[in-house]
């Protein structure tokens, strides 16, 4: 064997291992390692460190270390900031077509927003990212959005009348919010468990895996189970890292992030099951039954205008899936 052949079998043999780099990519979200995002993100990296064989992993930046959602997603879209599993909250401000999502009472139950994230409704919407500078890899999920306050049980619109809450930073829902008489307080995750603590706010409403995991339970005594609105979540990619991947890694990367979906799912599904009990014993009163009806009517006013806004028709597609 000539020499020259001899070094390109040994450069070859060797790039694939001792020359190979390992690219370790920043991931964000906002609640716990053991939360849902947490649980979602590390069958994500796990998945990605398997199927490219150790060149690229991650490292994870839960509870909010990178800062609130809104700012993380900018990070991804300059690059600085490689990954987060984000709820829809701040995104309509990126990508206008993700907003139609975050309609209240637009799904019935779990089946039907997976079943709409999953199929041609919410596969178009991923599309239309890249154009925003930001890649989408998959659906999440945050779960559907239950409010909490330090005041009194909420039964019905009356009930939450006058209660300021704090909200996402989203037009959508605070339209919505305001036709239950409920004063929407627009304010970044990171700083609700102190806006709670302080009484700057009287409540708020997120996901059962978000009350637990954000142990809200020690500054809210009352939940309602209203359900008022699903809350889908995003794992978003920078473009600077997709960019420079393979074929072959940019599947492995889109796998890894629909698997991670499916684990985050199920694991909303394990805290709707048992951690309303859980809630409880820390201390909150559960209000289970509550009139969804009058919470739907209420809302009316608001439909009108999110059908001004999305188009009744493509409002009625969504509703229609079954
Ligand atoms: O994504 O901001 C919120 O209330 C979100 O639901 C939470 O940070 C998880």
């Amino acid at each position: 064997m000539k020499l020259g052949t001899l070094a390109a079998c040994l450069s070859l043999a060797l790039g694939a291992s001792a020359f190979a780099q390992t690219t370790t990519l920043k991931i964000g979200y906002a609640t716990t390692k053991e939360s849902h995002y947490g649980v979602g993100s590390t069958v994500f990296c796990d998945e990605v460190e398997k199927g490219t064989q150790g060149r690229y992993k991650c490292q994870h930046f839960p509870n909010s270390a990178l800062g609130g959602e809104r700012e993380q997603i900018e990070a991804v879209q300059l690059g600085t900031q490689d990954l987060v599993n984000t709820s829809t909250g701040p995104v309509g401000n990126f990508v206008p077509e993700v907003k139609i999502v975050d309609i209240p009472f637009l799904f019935r139950d779990y089946d039907h927003a997976r079943k709409v994230m999953d199929g041609p409704i919410g596969q178009d919407i991923l599309a239309k990212f890249p154009s925003k500078g930001i890649i989408a890899l998959a659906w999440t999920e945050n779960g559907f959005r239950h409010m909490t306050n330090s005041k009194r049980d909420i039964v019905k619109p009356s009930d939450a009348a006058g209660l300021k809450m704090r909200t996402m930073e989203n037009k959508v829902h605070m339209d919505g919010y305001r036709t239950f008489g409920i004063l929407p307080t627009p304010m970044a995750f990171p700083e609700l468990f102190g806006a709670l603590q302080q009484g700057t706010v009287d409540g708020q409403e997120n996901p059962i895996p978000v009350i637990l995991s954000a142990k809200f339970a020690q500054v809210q005594n009352h939940l309602s189970l209203t359900a008022h609105v699903y809350s889908p979540a995003l794992l978003l990619l920078s473009p600077r890292v997709w960019n420079k991947l393979s074929d072959a890694d940019k599947k492995v990367f889109v796998e890894a992030a629909r698997k991670a979906g499916a684990a985050q799912r199920k694991k909303v599904n394990e805290d709707e099951n048992n951690g309303i009990a859980q809630l409880e014993k820390d201390g909150m009163k559960v209000i289970r039954k509550v009139d969804g009806a009058a919470f739907r009517d209420a809302l009316k006013p608001a439909y009108a205008g999110y059908a001004k806004e999305f188009g009744a028709d493509n409002i009625k597609k969504i509703s229609d899936v079954q």
